[in-house]
């Protein structure tokens, strides 16, 4: 089965459309990373033919430490096959190991427009964070994830909220191509979970859980967080006066942030977690609930990652083997497109 996408893809026939995800290896991943998108990659893998990137190329628009970064990065590959990921019969790499990343990148920045770029919510959220270090990456951010998405005939893309606008900016990239070159592109779809989308801080539950704050770590549930930590953190989250345990993000943000994260962690409806929390006796036994039912949904993905990383010549041999793979498929895409606008071929 290890080169069935390669094979499949590159013979012509492709049985199984293509998902296309990535994560910036900017920090441990959050609560908000897994619920809102690995959790459901899992799922997808069953159905789709999945390749999903540690988008470290994405990372380097804010500055690490080289040694830092790559262990944050290594432990995000090994992260994601803990949690779930399949390196067998999906792919699974870095980003930096595709050097296509960069080149269909290079060419889409010439397909889009200055304007669009500015008009990114996330460029001028993490420009007013990053202040002092404005560069073009951060600006340009979009249109490596577009390559990212284009190269390998992506279907769909699952994504939280936030990187909606990103998604639609690749599909006017790739319509804007096509309509010069023909049918290069596919263009892709995206998928939002029902629940779970955007998973908020739990300091400050009208913003975005974020793996990168580190202003507050109170904010943030880390995957690697050990049990007591998650149970102290959801302990101090913050709730209201109402006391009362319903689904009403407008008046009641926090509670509803942690009946949410309650409901993914139990594999429920938000209405379903409402209704089995509603007469639970007051807000500290309902945030000992949600802490406890994260600490039953992480122990044993926990457990997974700290044996994998171990097993370091596991690991290497995924991250070799994936890229090989990676590399081989992303070529079919960037040579006809190279072709298209008139490059002389090798
Ligand atoms: N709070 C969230 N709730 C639900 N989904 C979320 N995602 C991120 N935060 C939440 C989804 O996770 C995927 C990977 O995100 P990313 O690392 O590429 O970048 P991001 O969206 O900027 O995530 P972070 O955690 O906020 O990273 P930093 O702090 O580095 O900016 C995406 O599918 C995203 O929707």
């Amino acid at each position: 089965m290890r080169m069935w996408i390669a094979s499949t893809v590159l013979g012509g026939i492709i049985l199984k459309p293509i998902i296309f995800s990535g994560m910036q290896a900017t920090g441990v991943p959050s609560l908000g990373n897994y619920i809102g998108a690995v959790k459901n990659w899992v799922a997808l893998q069953q159905d789709y033919s999945c390749l999903f990137c540690v988008v470290d190329m994405h990372s380097i628009t804010i500055r690490h430490n080289p040694t830092e970064f790559r262990e944050k990065c290594r432990e995000l590959l090994t992260l994601y096959i803990a949690l779930g990921l399949d390196p067998q019969e999906h792919i699974v790499y870095f980003q930096s190991h595709v050097p296509a990343h960069a080149e269909l990148a290079w060419i889409l920045n010439c397909f889009t427009y200055m304007g669009e770029l500015g008009r990114m919510t996330q460029f001028k959220d993490k420009s007013q964070k990053h202040e002092d270090n404005i560069n073009a990456g951060l600006f340009t951010y979009p249109v490596l994830q577009a390559a990212d998405i284009l190269l390998f005939d992506t279907k769909l893309v699952p994504i939280g909220h936030d990187q909606k606008q990103h998604l639609e900016l690749c599909r006017d990239i790739a319509t804007r191509f096509n309509k010069i070159y023909g049918d290069i592109f596919t263009i892709p779809q995206d998928y939002i979970p029902p629940v779970g989308a955007k998973i908020m801080s739990l300091q400050e539950p009208t913003k975005k859980m974020s793996k990168s704050e580190t202003a507050n770590p109170n904010n943030v549930i880390y995957l690697l967080d050990p049990p007591n930590v998650i149970s102290k953190k959801f302990k101090r989250a913050v709730t209201d006066s109402f006391n009362r345990i319903e689904n009403n993000p407008e008046e009641q943000p926090g509670v509803t942030n942690l009946l949410t994260i309650y409901a993914c962690a139990t594999n429920q409806t938000v209405e379903q977690a409402a209704t089995e929390l509603a007469n639970i006796g007051g807000y500290g036994n309902f945030k000992t609930k949600v802490g406890d039912a994260v600490v039953a949904m992480l122990e044993p993905l926990q457990k997974r990652y700290y044996e994998l990383k171990a097993d370091t010549a596991y690991i290497d041999e995924i991250i070799s083997n994936n890229a090989n793979r990676a590399n081989q498929l992303a070529q079919t895409t960037l040579t006809k497109v190279k072709n298209a606008i008139g490059f002389i071929p090798k």
